[in-house]
């Protein structure tokens, strides 16, 4: 079979690429440990209701100004609501959906995350600002993902 030269070439350098880019990511998940940004906690996403802390959502102190929030996202709400937070302190997030996939979205800050069934994501802010933040589903859930939101406050 005859292959034309500019044919080969182009073969040539789109092969190689492809080579490049694995090289890439393997080096990069295996030599720097680049993983996807998820604890990879699992839980039975039928149980969410009586599995602690998931059956009491809300926060945590651990002290020194150090908190974690428990978060249930669910077709079309996130429980809590409403989460007041102490202003500087450094709150970690734990989230976790029953029915859907979902979105949890702190407005302004680098919370963002994916919501997945059957899993706990989790993200960690510290909050300098005071103010009323806005938390957003961004993963369209259902017909009422428009209303799935809620709030922190910041004093
Ligand atoms: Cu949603």
């Amino acid at each position: 079979m005859h292959v034309h030269r500019y044919e080969r070439i182009w073969m040539t350098f789109g092969i190689g690429m492809l080579l490049v880019f694995l090289t890439i990511v393997l080096v990069a998940a295996f030599a720097d440990n680049m993983n996807p940004p998820s604890d990879m906690m699992q839980i039975d996403p039928t149980k969410v209701a009586s599995t602690p802390p998931f059956e009491r959502p809300g926060l945590r102190s651990l002290g020194n100004g150090r908190y974690e929030a428990y978060y249930v996202a669910r077709i079309f709400a996130f429980s809590p609501n409403i989460l007041r937070v102490p202003l500087g302190s450094t709150v970690t997030f734990y989230v976790t959906s029953p029915d859907v996939v979902h979105g949890f979205n702190i407005a302004h800050t680098a919370v963002n995350m994916m919501v997945i069934p059957g899993w706990v994501n989790s993200a960690t802010h510290t909050f300098r600002t005071p103010g009323t933040y806005l938390l957003v589903c961004n993963e369209y859930c259902g017909i009422e993902h428009q209303t799935m939101f809620g709030s922190l406050e910041v004093r």
